[in-house]
Formats: C-alpha cells, structure tokens, sequence
C-alpha cells in the first residue's frame, strides 16, 4: 500500500492535516514542492492542504481531516453518530464563524497583509464565537467531553491562528486553556515541523 501524501507546507492549513495525521500515527509524505503544473489534477483550485490515499484525491482541510479520522482515527473519531454529528458541527462551526477573523489578525500581526482595522473588526467579530465555547468548555476538558478528538484538533488548528496573533484570551479561560491544553500535544509540536 503506498503512502498517503499530504500536499502543502507546515506553515500554512496543511498543519491541520500534518497534526491530524501524526495523531493518528498515519505514516505520510509531506510533499512541499507543490507548485508544479501536475498539481491542478491534485486540487483544481490550486491551494493547500491537499491529500492523495491510493486513488483517491481531497481538497479542503477539513474535510482531510474528517476523512483521516474516520478511516485511521482510533480515539479521535467518536463511535456514535450523535458524537459525530458534534464533530461535523464544531469543524464547520470554526471554518464558518472563526476561520476569516482569525486569519485577518494573524496576518495583520506578523505583516504578511497589514490590515490594523481588519484586525481590530476581526477581534470584535471572534468575540461572540469564543463566548460561545467557552460556555460550552464549562466543565468539560475537550469539546465532547473527556477525551481528545478531531473535533478538537480541528478548532484548535484555527483558533490558535488568533492566538498567535495575540488576541487576550483572559475573557474566556475556559477556551484558554482548552486550547493551550490543545496544542501542547506533542504531535502537534511534531506537525510544526512538517
Ligand atoms: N478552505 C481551504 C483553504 C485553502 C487555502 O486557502 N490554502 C492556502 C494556504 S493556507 C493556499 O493554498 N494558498 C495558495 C498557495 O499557498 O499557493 C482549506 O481549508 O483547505
């Protein structure tokens, strides 16, 4: 059987699928030089992550991810289609409500797009989304409860874009330390380096 490959950088939403693939202990290739004319049969819209197992091809991070949890995920992906349907929630739920806000600040704070009023909208903006988890992190250590799943690799993927772009998240200590709880996993360490 041959390797699964994982098409993207690092640095960039192929981090999501690097960690998820490191949680599960899938044995991948990282393919970093992407950018070659052959790729558009890969992933027609030209952009990362992108994902080849056998003969089949995947675009869009979470939908990588769902798809790497449910064929390898052991304890990442949850036995009961109620579960499931709460890690199908929480994935859409931060592309949809989180993702754009987060990125605008990060990429204002390291000065890939200067952007200070997109950023300073985009704090406002994560403000409802975070009080949100927060509550819902209320005596719960993960999003379903006890343990670590994709539906926490997922958030913390793109949540952690506004950590890093340094949003106080004293307001919501729940989220805090849910996400640092996140992503200290030593996988997640791993992914950062491909
Ligand atoms: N919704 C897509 C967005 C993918 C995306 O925009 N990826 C960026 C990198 S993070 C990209 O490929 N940009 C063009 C490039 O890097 O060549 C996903 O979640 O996979």
């Amino acid at each position: 059987m041959s390797k699964i490959r994982i098409f993207g950088s690092p640095q960039s939403r192929a981090f999501r699928a690097l960690w998820a693939a490191r949680e599960m202990g899938v044995d991948y290739e990282l393919v970093s030089d992407y950018k070659t004319p052959d790729f558009a049969k890969v992933n027609p819209n030209a952009k990362i992550p992108a994902l080849q197992d056998g003969d089949l091809t995947l675009f869009e991070s979470m939908a990588i991810n769902l798809y790497l949890a449910q064929k390898f995920g052991k304890g990442l992906w949850p036995g009961s289609a109620a579960d499931q349907g709460r890690v199908y929630q929480w994935s859409f739920w931060v592309m949809t409500e989180v993702e754009k806000p987060a990125l605008t600040i990060l990429m204002d704070a390291f000065g890939m797009k200067a952007d200070p009023e997109g950023a300073a909208a985009g704090r406002t903006a994560l403000e409802k989304p975070f009080g949100i988890l927060d509550k819902h992190l209320t005596g719960r250590d993960y999003v379903l409860g006890k343990d670590f799943t994709i539906a926490d690799l997922n958030l913390a993927a793109v949540i952690g874009w506004a950590k890093a772009g340094k949003v106080d998240l004293s307001p919501w200590p729940n989220l805090s330390a849910w996400l640092d709880r996140c992503l200290s996993r030593p996988h997640a360490t791993a992914a950062r380096k491909g």
